[in-house]
């Protein structure tokens, strides 16, 4: 890979799709991912969203694509997959088992923690945002110029909102309080969600937690796409 100004290449081939570079990583040797090849990846570009914007992208191509399974899965694979074989990358996905520490490279990329739901928070998306792959590369030479230049580069910390946040609401919201310093109950969420009150509740509205953080709502996803995570996800 030359000096190539990679992140805006990615950018440029991502943005009509609604997607975009979430944030670069350098991994370390142990803990790098391998391509097919065998070769350790030297560099790795998150791909996500913030807010909803790839919505009516992936509405347009699932009517396109009826009756396939993980629709959102497969429209992640088909955007990404020839952008990263385009700049010489390899993509790889969130839904893809063994699972990659999707988490631990946004933590590491984009300076990101953990909310109390377990989510990572993002100081200007707030709990609405995701990744929908990553793209490994060979060689992290063409990140010159990409703010990301050794090895071990860890982009420094964003401001946590949840370090300020009055009265933490995301905590009270659960109507059966799944979400604990233990770790998110998540037999009694997905119990309350076949119930009654769950197929009223946080299955047409979403997750009441989610819902109450004020951070970010502007980046809130519409109603359809709400239900669809709802529905996967449960
Ligand atoms: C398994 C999984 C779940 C399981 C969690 C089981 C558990 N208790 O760990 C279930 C099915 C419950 C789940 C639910 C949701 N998940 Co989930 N999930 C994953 C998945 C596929 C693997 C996580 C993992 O184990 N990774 C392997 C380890 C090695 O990687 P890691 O980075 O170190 O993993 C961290 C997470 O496991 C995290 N963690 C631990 N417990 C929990 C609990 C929750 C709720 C979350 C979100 C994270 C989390 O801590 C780890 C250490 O940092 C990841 C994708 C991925 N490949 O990481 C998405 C992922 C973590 N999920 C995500 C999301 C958005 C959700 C949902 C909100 C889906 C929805 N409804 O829209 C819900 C949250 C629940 C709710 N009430 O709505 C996003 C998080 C994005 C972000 N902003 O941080 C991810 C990254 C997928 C993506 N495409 O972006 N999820
Ligand atoms: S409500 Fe407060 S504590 Fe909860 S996720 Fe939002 S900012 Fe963080
Ligand atoms: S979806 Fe509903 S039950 Fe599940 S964690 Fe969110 S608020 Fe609680």
């Amino acid at each position: 890979m030359d000096s190539l100004p990679l992140n805006a290449a990615v950018a440029a081939a991502l943005e009509p799709f609604g997607l975009q570079p979430r944030g670069w990583l350098v991994p370390d040797g142990s803990s790098a991912p391998r391509l097919k090849n065998g070769t350790v990846s030297e560099a790795i570009c998150l791909v996500g969203h913030g807010g909803g914007g790839f919505w009516p992208v992936f509405r347009t191509w699932h009517e396109m694509h009826p009756g396939i399974t993980d629709p959102l899965d497969a429209w992640s694979k088909a955007i990404i997959e020839p952008v990263a074989a385009l700049l010489g990358g390899e993509a790889v996905f969130p839904s893809d088992r063994p699972w990659h520490p999707f988490q631990q490279w946004a933590m590491a990329a984009e300076g990101l923690q953990p909310s109390p739901l377990g989510l990572l928070i993002h100081p200007e998306y707030g709990l609405w945002h995701g990744y929908r792959g990553a793209i490994l590369f060979d060689d992290a030479g063409g990140l010159a110029g990409e703010g990301v230049t050794a090895k071990s580069a860890i982009k420094a910390a964003v401001i946590h909102p949840c370090d300020t946040c009055t009265g933490r609401p995301c905590l009270s919201a659960c109507p059966v309080e799944a979400f604990s310093p233990a770790g998110f109950a998540v037999s009694s969420c997905r119990d309350h969600l076949k119930s009654d009150m769950g197929q009223q509740g946080c299955m047409k509205s979403g997750c009441l937690a989610r819902d109450a953080c004020p951070v970010g709502r502007t980046y809130r996803y519409g109603v359809e796409q709400i239900r669809f995570h709802m529905a996967a996800y449960s």
